[in-house]
């Protein structure tokens, strides 16, 4: 008990931190003015799904909106104290009607299209979760796009 009270302290700490950045970061690149990437991609809606205490795993979802030019999605990276790993999953539905999930390598994105990981579909699959997600808690997840680059972005917990 008091060990993983101590863990999600700290996970909570460091996504507050992480948190404070990002803010900074959106503040000092306001949209409407000449930024370099202004028509780069974006990547809005981060959450992920409240785990229950016993859940090794969990999946979070967000929409990639396309920039100008296509790219594609290649992995993930989350931070040790929140889980193991972070993959690119995608679930589908069997002819028999079961849900299954894959890895997937990449995920195009072109330009000026929507992308959407959302539940049932693609995901990106937390494995070896370090505590349970919490309703509420934020945690930062970084997305690794083969021509943007690593993006990071802030995943909110929800229900
Ligand atoms: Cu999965």
């Amino acid at each position: 008990m008091s060990r993983s009270t101590r863990t999600s302290t700290r996970v909570a700490r460091l996504a507050a931190a992480l948190g404070s950045a990002a803010i900074l970061l959106g503040v000092a690149a306001p949209a409407g003015l000449a930024a370099p990437r202004a028509d780069a991609l974006t990547v809005t809606g981060v959450w992920a799904r409240a785990t229950a205490s016993s859940a090794k795993d969990g999946a979070a979802y967000f929409t990639i909106k396309g920039g100008s030019t296509a790219d594609s999605l290649t992995g993930a990276k989350v931070d040790m104290m929140v889980a193991m790993s972070a993959t690119l999953h995608k679930s589908s539905m069997d002819s028999g009607g079961m849900m299954s999930m894959s890895p997937v390598k990449a995920v195009p994105v072109p330009a000026g299209k929507t992308v959407a990981f959302k539940p049932g579909g693609f995901h990106v699959m937390l494995m070896g979760l370090k505590a349970p997600l919490k309703v509420g808690a934020t945690f930062k997840l970084t997305l690794v796009f083969a021509k943007a680059g690593a993006e990071s972005v802030t995943v909110t917990v929800r229900r």
